[in-house]
Parts: C-alpha cells; structure tokens; sequence
C-alpha cells in the first residue's frame, strides 16, 4: 500500500491516513539521530507558541506529543516515526526568558547542527503566533532558513483566538516583518483544526516518494 499519498481512507480534511505515530528517539546531536534514512518534516517555533499542540492536531492524536510541559525543559530534538514512510522532528522551543543561560545557549547550535547537516531534512514548518507579530527570534530563525535554502511553510496559530474581521490585519503585519506576502502563511487552530488540510497540503508533497514510472495499467512504450 502507498502509504503517503492518495489513500482512498483518507479524509476530506487530511489527505493521508494515519496509521501509525510512534516516538522514536530523543537526541542532542547526529550521533543520536535516527539512521533509517526516512525523510524528515521538522517543527520550529518559540515555547509555548502551540507547536505541540499543532502536531498533536495535523496527526489526530491527542497527546502523542506532549503540551504544556514546562517550557524550556525538553532541549532535545525529539523524532516521531509516521506511517513507516517519514518522520516528524519535535524541534525545541525557543525564547522562554525563562531558561537558564546555559540551557538557551545550547539551543543554536544544536538546532543549527541539524539544521544545516542533515540530509533527511525534507522541509520545516515554522510556527509563529496570530495573535502577536513575529517576536525578534522568529524573524532570526526566518531568516536564517531563508539564508540556509531551507524550505520552510510559516504556520499562525491559535487562529481561533482573533475574530474573523481582524484577521488580516494581523496577517498583514506578520508578512511585514517576514517580508513575504500574507497568502504564503497557513492560518492554523489546533482548537477548530483549521489549517490541517492545507498544512499536509504542503508537507505531504516533501514526503511522498516519486510515483513508480512503471504503475500504468497501459501499454505505452511496452515492447509488442
Ligand atoms: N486557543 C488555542 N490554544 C492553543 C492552540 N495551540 C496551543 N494552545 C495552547 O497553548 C499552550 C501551549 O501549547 P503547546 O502545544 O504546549 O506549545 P509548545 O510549547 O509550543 O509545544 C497550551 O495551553 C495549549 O493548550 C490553539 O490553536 N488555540
Ligand atoms: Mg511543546
């Protein structure tokens, strides 16, 4: 069975079943990475900014990943294992006041070390809050993966917090400071699951394995 992509149990609202969610392995650097080779969707976002939550909400599980931790405590890269066919990438949350100096400074270069080295790296999602503008450290992650080539789909969440008709003011101010055009972010609520289609929509294609040339049930170009 095709496990990423056209999947006739797939619902309207994602395209792909979720036949498994599994937690894989925690790890702070390459040596502790996952070796199978899979491709890897990453998540990024500063603590508490609903990334959890997020992931929980695109996989229709309800506590796979674990939210409201307290923040800063899982400096890990932590690695989830979808379907057998990719894997999810838990990337720790940034720019809690909170942390020990110590603890924040590991972030960059851990964070930077996958980032920029590994080859499983499909693409990121980059998660920023609808609420409020980008803070000074997302606009420094944004443009870090723009400066890297590191194909990335800006995510505002908790879209359920702001009432329709001030949407695109708060739309238009966080393009702004990312210097991209509002259209380019997916409006996404772990609360009405608004966005889970769309996200997958632009995940799915960085994971899914070219179709096989030879699936056609035609005869073109078999020798008569
Ligand atoms: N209203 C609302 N609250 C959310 C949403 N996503 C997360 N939250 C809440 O925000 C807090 C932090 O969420 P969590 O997923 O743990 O954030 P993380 O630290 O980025 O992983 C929790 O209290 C969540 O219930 C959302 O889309 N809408
Ligand atoms: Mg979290």
């Amino acid at each position: 069975m095709n496990p990423v992509a056209g999947d006739p149990l797939a619902s309207s609202e994602s395209p792909l079943v979720i036949q498994s969610a599994v937690f894989v392995t925690s790890a702070v650097a390459p040596q502790g990475y996952p070796k199978e080779g899979l491709p890897e969707v990453a998540f990024a976002g500063r603590s508490n900014v609903g990334k959890s939550s997020l992931i929980n909400a695109i996989l229709g599980r309800k506590k796979l990943v674990r939210t409201s931790a307290t923040p800063g405590r899982t400096q890990t890269l932590n690695f989830f294992r979808i379907n057998d066919a990719f894997l999810f990438v838990d990337l720790p949350g940034y720019g809690y006041a909170k942390v020990p100096q110590k603890v924040r400074e590991q972030w960059g270069p851990m964070v930077e070390k996958y980032l920029s080295s590994r080859k499983e790296l499909a693409g990121l999602v980059h998660i920023m809050d609808l609420r409020h503008p980008p803070t000074a450290d997302d606009v420094q992650l944004w443009n870090w993966l723009q400066a890297n080539g590191i194909r990335t789909v800006p995510v505002l969440t908790k879209a359920d917090k702001i009432p329709r008709g001030k949407r695109s003011s708060h739309l238009h101010a966080a393009a702004r400071s990312l210097g991209i055009r509002s259209e380019e972010f997916v409006v996404f609520s772990a609360v009405s699951r608004e966005g889970v289609g769309e996200l997958w929509g632009k995940i799915l294609p960085w994971v899914s394995r070219q179709a096989p040339s030879s699936t056609s049930t035609t005869d073109n170009g078999a020798p008569s």
